[in-house]
């Protein structure tokens, strides 16, 4: 096998490349290769200084992921970094692209950081569970502040490279295009300089105010995750320790972290996002349609929403509603969310225009002719669906999509209502749209899969992690929703409160449980509106006015800042109706809960996967981590489903008497994994 790493000679510089596509990954073949170009201008008389740099799209991106877990293959990425350190030759990093993780590790080895002013450079490894394990918490903060040291581990967030500048990362920043030229310069102009400069020479500068600040700061981001205190343990080792004792330091807690199930989980969701985009049996090179403009009928908050993720990427919309009021009020919602970013820094005033400009306000749907997409967003009736895209048949060109944001409704049946059902498909976007990640992309028994794949592209450009889900009720997210709200009721009539079971589910690491989601969402969605039939607490609630948060009552009783505390009224209702439905209260374990509301989703999961709702078990774990919250570092239901062991799984649900998917039972028994 050729190396990804070869080597040119300019003068008395050696130029060591890596050429590893995608990403220059530091796996075994660039390690070896990087090891045999040191040493190549280490043993070359006529060298007085070397390079690096990579061809390609990026830097070294990172160590290889799909290594870990494997058994190690040599050089070790920290002895490749130290023995670049150690050279007696000045070594310069020349970077481009993402210098990231191991990357930004192996440019910390070096002597001397040159940048293309484009370039980004940091460690996210605490993205995957993990630290930088090859020296960068004890070297960044030997070079940066403790403050950026703490910043880019526990965060993760990348460093463009004029801060990077400015906190000493980068000694050097390249003119455009110019990086392979300057760094030769570089490296000719310091070539005789000594001392050289090593990272692990400096001392850090502790600051303990930095530390502690740092933590109260992030403590609601942290919350449940082990690696951010990794991350900040071992920078503050890197202030009171030798860089070898803080290397051993590094080492230990990278093991710990790394043999974990947290990072497990969040390497999973790495790879499980990326595959998410792919469709099973459709070529990736398959012409896609082009997307130029697109349609939204509907100005409410998700038509609004929908609208902003395609305005903020540059492409035009057409917005229809039927009254000029709601119309008008839908736009300057838009422009109202789009000048709240404009105040908070994250946009320019002449951004904000832009995507302004390129939206289009319209009474009618004529308007939509000559739109390559248009997406409805109306209410959930069958009906007024069916009748919509009827009209929209008669209305947009040919070869322009037509799909509908629903979030339960049968897609192939709005389809149906259309000549051109191969065009049609869900595009089912979660509240707030502009924010929220996930794209459910419900694939009807006829659409084409042109049309499949042009839609899952466009995700992409608008920034969101898409899933492929078949025709069902509720799709994947929603459906998998669905009997944990039926559990989390029944709980209640058998003695659970609403505090007990969404304390469990918050400990568990969701952002809220069952029934502040349910208060949040408002309780009166979908209620027959009838105070006098009372066949559950939850039309109980809806009789009193009890709708939620917006009547601040709901399952709990709400402050004027929204500020929930349990309601004795909601007890009070609670036991009328048990005591009504003749049904005892007894002691609900926490244990109980899990099983009866967590373990049914599982069990639902499975259900999807065996009816190939869901084109695999990972699918499932990135709609759930980016349309409901689940915890990133549980891995998703399904993940979270292995490492509980999906015997106990079983054995959980069949102790209450469900019926257990087939597939869960298969794998269980054969000691498989979802997964
Ligand atoms: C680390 O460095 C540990 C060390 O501190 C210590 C060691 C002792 N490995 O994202 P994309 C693949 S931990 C293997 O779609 P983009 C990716 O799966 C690492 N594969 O492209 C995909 O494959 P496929 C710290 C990797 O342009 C393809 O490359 N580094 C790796 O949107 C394209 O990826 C990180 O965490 C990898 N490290 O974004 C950085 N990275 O085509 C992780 C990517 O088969 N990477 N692949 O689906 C990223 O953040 C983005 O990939 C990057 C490019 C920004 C670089």
């Amino acid at each position: 096998m050729t190396s990804p790493i070869t080597t040119e000679r300019h003068g008395d510089i050696l130029v060591i490349i890596s050429n590893s596509p995608p990403v220059n990954a530091l796996g075994a073949a660039v390690r070896q290769g990087l090891e045999a170009g040191v040493k190549q201008g280490l043993a070359d008389p006529a060298v007085k200084a070397m390079v690096i740099r990579c061809d390609g799209k990026t830097w070294f991106a990172g160590a290889d992921i799909t290594e870990f877990g494997k058994p190690p293959v040599g050089p070790d990425l920290r002895a490749v970094i130290d023995m670049i350190e150690a050279s007696d030759k000045p070594v310069v990093a020349a970077i481009h692209g993402t210098a990231l993780g191991g990357g930004c590790e192996v440019a910390l080895g070096c002597h001397y950081r040159i940048a293309d002013p484009m370039a980004v450079i940091g460690t996210p490894e605490v993205k995957l569970g993990l630290l930088p394990g090859a020296g960068g918490t004890q070297r960044i903060p030997r070079i940066a502040t403790v403050a950026l040291a703490l910043q880019m581990t526990a965060i993760g967030d990348p460093v463009p490279v004029a801060k990077a500048h400015a906190e000493g990362l980068i000694d050097r920043i390249a003119a455009p295009s110019a990086l392979a030229t300057d760094a030769i310069a570089f490296a000719t102009e310091i070539a005789d300089a000594r001392p050289l400069p090593r990272c692990s020479e400096q001392d850090a500068k502790a600051d303990p105010e930095a530390i502690e600040a740092f933590k109260a700061a992030n403590a609601k981001r942290f919350r449940g995750f082990e690696a951010p205190a990794a991350n900040i343990a071992c920078v503050e080792a890197a202030t009171r320790l030798s860089f070898s004792e803080g290397m051993t330091f590094e080492r230990t807690e990278f093991m710990k972290l790394m043999m974990g199930t947290q990072s497990a989980a969040q390497r999973h969701l790495f790879f499980a996002e990326r595959q998410a985009a792919k469709i099973d049996g459709i070529a990736p090179d398959i012409a896609l349609r082009p997307i130029k403009k697109v349609g939204v009928i509907g100005a409410g908050t998700m038509g609004g929403g929908i609208s902003m993720n395609f305005l903020s990427v540059g492409i035009p919309v057409t917005i229809v509603e039927m009254q000029q009021e709601a119309l008008d009020r839908g736009v300057g919602v838009i422009r109202k969310n789009y000048e709240g970013s404009a105040a908070r820094g994250r946009l320019k005033p002449e951004q904000v225009e832009a995507a302004m400009a390129a939206l289009t306000p319209s009474l009618n749907l004529a308007d939509l002719a000559d739109c390559d997409l248009v997406i409805e967003a109306v209410y959930e009736n069958m009906e007024v669906k069916k009748e919509l895209f009827a009209k929209l048949d008669g209305i947009v060109k040919q070869g322009a999509i037509l799909a509908s944001n629903t979030s339960y409704l049968n897609v192939d049946e709005i389809a149906a209502a259309t000549s051109r059902p191969d065009v049609v498909l869900g595009m089912h976007f979660f509240s707030p749209a502009n924010v929220m990640k996930l794209l459910e992309v419900v694939r009807g028994a006829k659409t084409a899969d042109d049309v499949l794949a042009t839609v899952m592209a466009l995700a992409k450009k608008i920034k969101k992690v898409a899933v492929v889900a078949g025709v069902c009720p509720g799709f994947i997210g929603n459906r998998m929703l669905s009997p944990r709200q039926i559990e989390a009721n029944k709980l209640l009539m058998e003695g659970a409160t609403p505090e007990q079971i969404d304390r469990v589910h918050v400990a568990f690491g969701m952002p809220m449980g069952p029934f502040q989601m349910s208060d949040l969402a408002g309780i009166d969605i979908g209620w027959h509106r009838d105070p006098t039939r009372i066949d559950s607490i939850r039309d109980a609630l809806c009789a009193e006015g009890r709708w939620g948060q917006k009547k601040q009552a709901g399952f709990y009783d709400y402050d004027d800042k929204r500020n929930p505390t349990p309601s004795p009224r909601v007890a009070e209702i609670i036991e009328d109706f048990r005591s009504r439905s003749n049904m005892a209260k007894r002691e609900i374990t926490d244990q109980e809960i899990v099983e009866r509301t967590l373990y049914t989703m599982v069990n639902e999961g499975a259900l999807i996967l065996e009816e190939k709702m869901a084109q695999r078990a990972s699918d499932i774990d990135v709609t759930w981590i980016f349309g409901y919250g689940w915890p990133v570092y549980r891995g998703g239901p399904m993940f979270w489903a292995d490492t509980e062991g999906l015997k106990k799984v079983v054995e959980g649900l069949e102790k209450h008497g469900f019926k257990v998917a087939q597939l869960l039972k298969d794998k269980a028994a054969s000691g498989g994994r979802l997964n």
